[in-house]
């Protein structure tokens, strides 16, 4: 039919990279970013099937690379309610992916029944791109997979990947009970800068925040939010240059400063001011500043996730209604074990430990009325459920005290982008929190001190052969080799160790942690010894 034709013709102008085998993992499809052409035409397909087998909702495609290096880039879908594309999908992006181009025609019409999508559906889409250099090329590719499948798009140009899901999750609820707001760039930031007002409602923002943006697109994204705060919040922006495409993530960014633990070498940061870091498409977050003495402290997803739990625990109590909400906390096997016991101990939250990667986190999170998800690199956000909106609601307040938390968790609702983990969402969101308490990042850091932890990447000739269990703290194989790992951190004070293969990179990472520096060290050390 015409379609098959009109796809076939398009896909006459790509090259497919020889010997290369695609899989759409846990950050969709990332590579170098001339490997590519072939790959956006896929996922253009895709997201146009997509957005037809739901009956024309509209389906986000977003082109990054996030924090990886510059000449990186990558594709990803995003579902209609702005969370990340259904597992089950992942497979028929890979399978058209690695079709070769003289067939794709034909294995797009083998989808299409196999996934009985009706045809008659309408199909829409919208897609946004970081401030990489290839993005405009992959963009093109995209719109020209689109095309060909008379697929109905919006291109929002440069967004950050939460901007994206926002604009995704708002199409889709436009008109229904659960509106989530304008589906435009300046609806998202009418939305945080209106939220975040009201939150501040009785607190005050102490000293500025410096915030590193990578190079990224979070740069002239955080210059546009700023506007509407009309200076409720004094925010220094650096690395914010777009225009060196060689820039972007380089020696700064929210991944440099949680692998290195070291602030930027560009920060001109005295002791105790504030500092975070964006990644390079702005879903990321990390705090930091220097200590009295001088020395660089991390506050990384674990203490963004214990800072929320906390607050929200609070209002919820202030508010009357921590009877009828149920809030957890979901961490990975990376969160620093003291986190995870600051949470119980202190907290008393229960905790979901899941797989690496956010999809695992969310999914967990909305077993909860509040989930407060994040991984340890900065990337998570809090999830309310139907049950919860309404309770807020719907609780008429009995005191004054009361109806100020009730208001504050309402505007919290609005400040936190429910649909992904977003940097700019979540900076707001400790910046309230941190006013409210009135604390300096010194107080903050102070509420549990961090076991000393490794991280380790080893390059093994086949990673597939190392397979978890226990949402990835233990390995069934290779045989023997869990055994070694428990024999070596049963001989460190605190030590906890595990290796898992990377589902973005071709190697395994070993994480230690341990009481001291050199236990933590040395048990890594070993452990990567062990897994080689
Ligand atoms: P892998 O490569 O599977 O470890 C990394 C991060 C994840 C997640 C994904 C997706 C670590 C240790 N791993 O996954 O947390 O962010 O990338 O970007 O940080
Ligand atoms: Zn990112």
């Amino acid at each position: 039919q015409a379609i098959h034709k009109a796809i076939s013709d398009a896909a006459l102008q790509y090259e497919k990279p020889e010997g290369k085998v695609f899989e759409y993992g846990t950050a969709g499809f990332r590579m170098k970013a001339d490997l590519l052409n072939t790959v956006v035409f896929a996922v253009g397909l895709l997201a146009g099937l997509r957005s037809k087998k739901l009956s024309g909702q509209w389906i986000g495609v977003m082109v990054t690379a996030s924090h990886n290096p510059a000449e990186d880039n990558g594709v990803k879908l995003i579902d209609p309610m702005g969370e990340m594309l259904e597992a089950e999908w992942e497979q028929y992006a890979t399978k058209l992916a690695n079709a070769p181009l003289d067939k794709i025609a034909d294995v797009y019409n083998e989808l299409v029944k196999e996934i009985d999508v009706n045809m008659a559906n309408p199909a829409r889409v919208v897609f946004a791109r970081d401030t990489r250099a290839s993005g405009s090329r992959l963009v093109g590719v995209l719109n020209a997979a689109l095309t060909a499948t008379e697929v109905e798009f919006i291109d929002f140009k440069y967004m950050t990947t939460p901007q994206l899901h926002y604009v995704v999750r708002c199409k889709n609820t436009l008109g229904t009970q659960y509106e989530y707001g304008e589906p435009t760039e300046q609806g998202y930031y009418e939305k945080l800068a209106a939220s975040f007002k009201k939150v501040m409602k009785g607190a005050k923002v102490q000293g500025s925040l410096t915030v590193d943006c990578a190079n990224g697109v979070g740069g002239p994204k955080l210059r546009d939010l700023i506007k509407y705060l009309d200076s409720a919040i004094d925010i220094k922006v650096v690395n914010d240059d777009v225009i060196n495409p060689d820039s972007l993530n380089f020696d700064c960014g929210a991944d440099y400063v949680k692998t290195k633990q070291r602030a930027p070498p560009s920060s001109k940061a005295a002791p105790l001011d504030r500092c975070a870091s964006l990644d390079g498409d702005a879903d990321r977050l990390v705090y930091y500043f220097l200590d009295d003495s001088n020395v660089f402290r991390l506050l990384d997803g674990d203490r963004i996730a214990t800072l929320a739990a906390s607050f929200i625990g609070d209002l919820a109590r202030n508010a009357g209604i921590a009877q009828k909400l149920k809030i957890g906390v979901v961490q990975t096997a990376y969160a620093n074990g003291a986190s995870t016991d600051y949470i119980e101990k202190v907290l008393k939250l229960p905790i979901i430990c899941t797989n690496t990667g956010v999809k695992h986190l969310h999914h967990a999170a909305l077993r909860f009325d509040v989930g407060v998800y994040f991984e340890a690199n900065g990337h998570g956000t809090v999830t309310f459920s139907e049950n919860a909106l309404k309770v807020i609601k719907n609780t008429e307040p009995q005191s004054p005290a009361q109806q100020h938390a009730l208001e504050c968790l309402q505007a919290l609702t609005d400040l936190i982008n429910q649909a992904v983990g977003d940097a700019l969402s979540d900076m707001l969101l400790v910046e309230a929190i941190l006013a409210h308490k009135g604390w300096s990042p010194k107080e903050w850091l102070g509420t549990y001190t961090d076991l000393p932890s490794r991280l380790v990447r080893v390059e093994v000739n086949d990673r597939s052969i190392f397979k978890a269990y226990d949402a990835e703290r233990k390995l069934e194989s290779p045989a023997g080799l869990q055994d070694q790992i428990e024999s070596l951190q049963s001989r460190y004070n605190k030590g906890r160790s595990f290796a898992r293969a990377s589902g973005t990179e071709d190697a395994v990472r070993v994480y230690a942690e341990a009481a001291s520096r050199s236990e933590a060290d040395d048990l890594a050390t070993r452990v990567a010894n062990a897994v080689r």
